[in-house]
């Protein structure tokens, strides 16, 4: 346990830290990503009901989160059968910094956001212990984030998030609903292409 890095915003609940990244590591932290994604390639993932997802989804780490017509779980393996490469210590770092946890993160989510990509509100429930907190990185384009309550009808606020923001959500926030409602393509030069990544961190297997 080290000390927590105080956030300077807080919406919903939410704690914000805008701009944590400097784009030095912003740019490293794409490298590695491209290492994670050449082990363990972005696929499109179709929900339960069988609706196609418009973000393309993979993931570093013990357990990467999947879904496909059999449901929402954790996996150790990547849909094609092989194991998550580590979590980039990059990325670790982060997570450090503003939980101070000794817990490292099980999972970490990459989610690729191309144009007209968007998230649907959702809670993040299928982890076995919502005492951590779920840690988010954004890289690249802006995107709209909706923060709500525990209850879906509860009012929701909005904030964009850019490039090398970090929010923790956590405590009374850990099973807020929240979602991506659009993303400005081509607002950001990190990634060559456009598009946005974001990167979750969780904590999945209870604490012993
Ligand atoms: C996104 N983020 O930013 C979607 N989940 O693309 C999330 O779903 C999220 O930002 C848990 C905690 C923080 C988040
Ligand atoms: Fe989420």
């Amino acid at each position: 346990m080290t000390d927590r890095m105080e956030p300077s915003l807080r919406i919903a609940g939410f704690d914000i830290y805008p701009g944590l990244l400097p784009l030095a590591d912003q740019v490293a932290m794409v490298e590695d990503l491209r290492q994670v994604v050449a082990a363990a390639p972005l696929v499109s993932p179709v929900t339960p009901g069988g609706r196609q997802m418009s973000v393309r989804m993979t993931a570093a780490g013990r357990l990467g989160w999947i879904t496909d017509r059999k449901g929402y779980r954790y996996s150790p393996t990547h849909p094609r059968g092989t194991p998550w490469p580590a979590i980039p210590d990059r990325v670790l770092a982060v997570w450090n910094m503003v939980t101070g946890l000794a817990r490292k993160p099980d999972c970490c989510l990459v989610n690729f956001y191309g144009e007209g990509a968007r998230m649907g509100l959702h809670q993040d429930r299928d982890e076995g212990d919502f005492s951590f907190p779920v840690v988010s990185i954004s890289l690249g384009d802006s995107a709209l984030f909706r923060m709500g309550g525990i209850d879906r009808n509860e009012p929701t606020r909005s904030h964009w998030l850019s490039s090398g923001d970090v929010v923790v959500m956590g405590g009374p926030a850990r099973l807020a609903w929240h979602g991506i409602d659009r993303v400005r393509h081509g607002s950001s030069t990190l990634l060559p292409q456009g598009g946005r990544i974001n990167l979750t961190l969780r904590v999945v297997e209870p604490a012993d």
